[in-house]
């Protein structure tokens, strides 16, 4: 690390020697920075990509120009994810659970009922274990800068309000395209169909699917209470959106460049957070107002959905998984203590 710096300081000091008539106080070229996301412009997602488009650029004095792209009109989250590999695109938000086909670590992360609240959450994700997660992106063409609130997730469907377990059997229930989701409900007895969220409005307006979770800020955003009636209150995952960068187009900026970026990413995340769980608390009574009808799971019956995903779990434990949930069960601890 040290040399790699010295390196670094060595190549910076050459260019400055051989371009003194570039010289300016900041290595900052103009630039269009495409930012792609899944939610529409008036989400939470959109008002902290928003706020990131305004932060770049007051930072680079108007330089470093960021367009959002809302609605996945750049793609699904998983193509947005190959082309920012391909060096096609900039930057995007969007869920981890997708990131699962380039590096499998971050199943982890969908692993039912593993955080207790948001502040148990943030220092994972902050801290050194959501850090190496993200760093393992890396060698895949991709950057990731900072983790956002997506919030914990909940159910909703238009058959009938779910009570208790039982009541998901033959429900089509659209899952993130993730293998712990489909285990874990097709485990609770739906039959889960891995759809992306691109497509997800429609199916539910079709009748392909039945039901999908999402936390209660998305269900509000994308107004799904136009196509579900019952919402369950489950909170079965915590779920993060992660910034990404292409690798490619990354490297290829200044120092200076990555500096400003870096830093508005971490502003954003921390306005994203604020203002997701503000948004959250205003969501209940906005979705009942809109003719949902709302029930909360007993603990009695969350406690049967545990037992009932040990076997998605020991899946996930078997499949190589076992040190990186304990490593992430002794991180929660920690917090917890
Ligand atoms: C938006 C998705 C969404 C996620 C999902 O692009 O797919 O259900 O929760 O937020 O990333």
């Amino acid at each position: 690390m040290k040399l790699l710096r010295s390196v670094l300081l060595a190549t910076g000091l050459a260019a400055a020697i051989l371009a003194p008539v570039a010289a300016s106080a900041q290595d900052i070229k103009p630039r269009l920075i495409r930012f792609g996301y899944g939610l529409s412009e008036s989400s939470n997602q959109g008002r902290a990509v928003k706020f990131f488009v305004e932060e770049m650029s007051k930072r680079s004095g108007g330089k470093l120009k960021v367009k959002g792209f809302a609605d996945a009109s750049l793609g699904s989250d998983i193509q947005m994810q190959n082309a920012l590999i391909g060096g096609a695109q900039e930057m995007m938000v969007g869920s981890t659970a997708t990131l699962v086909g380039i590096v499998k670590d971050f199943a982890v992360f969908d692993l039912p009922f593993l955080f207790n609240n948001e502040q148990e959450a943030d220092a994972v994700f902050d801290g050194p274990f959501g850090q190496k997660l993200a760093a393992k992106l890396n060698e895949k063409g991709l950057v990731g800068l900072v983790y956002w609130e997506n919030g914990f997730r909940n159910l909703t469907n238009s058959k009938r309000p779910v009570e208790k377990v039982e009541d998901l059997k033959g429900i089509k229930l659209r899952v993130m395209q993730n293998p712990v989701y489909i285990d874990m409900f097709n485990g609770f007895g739906a039959n889960a169909v891995p759809l992306s969220f691109s497509e997800l409005f429609t199916a539910m307006e079709t009748g392909t699917v039945d039901g999908q979770e999402n936390p209660v800020t998305t269900i509000q955003s994308s107004k799904f209470y136009e196509v579900q009636k019952y919402l369950t209150i489950s909170k079965h995952v915590y779920s993060p959106w992660i910034v990404l960068a292409s690798k490619r187009w990354y490297d290829g900026l200044s120092n200076d460049e990555r500096k400003i970026i870096n830093e508005a990413a971490v502003a954003s995340r921390d306005f994203e957070r604020k203002d997701s769980r503000e948004a959250s608390k205003q969501s209940i009574a906005y979705l009942k107002d809109k003719g949902m009808q709302i029930n909360e799971l007993s603990d009695a019956e969350l406690g049967r959905m545990r037992e009932m995903v040990k076997p998605a779990m020991d899946k996930f434990a078997a499949d190589g998984g076992a040190d990186l949930l304990n490593e992430l069960q002794g991180e929660i601890n920690k917090v917890r203590k």
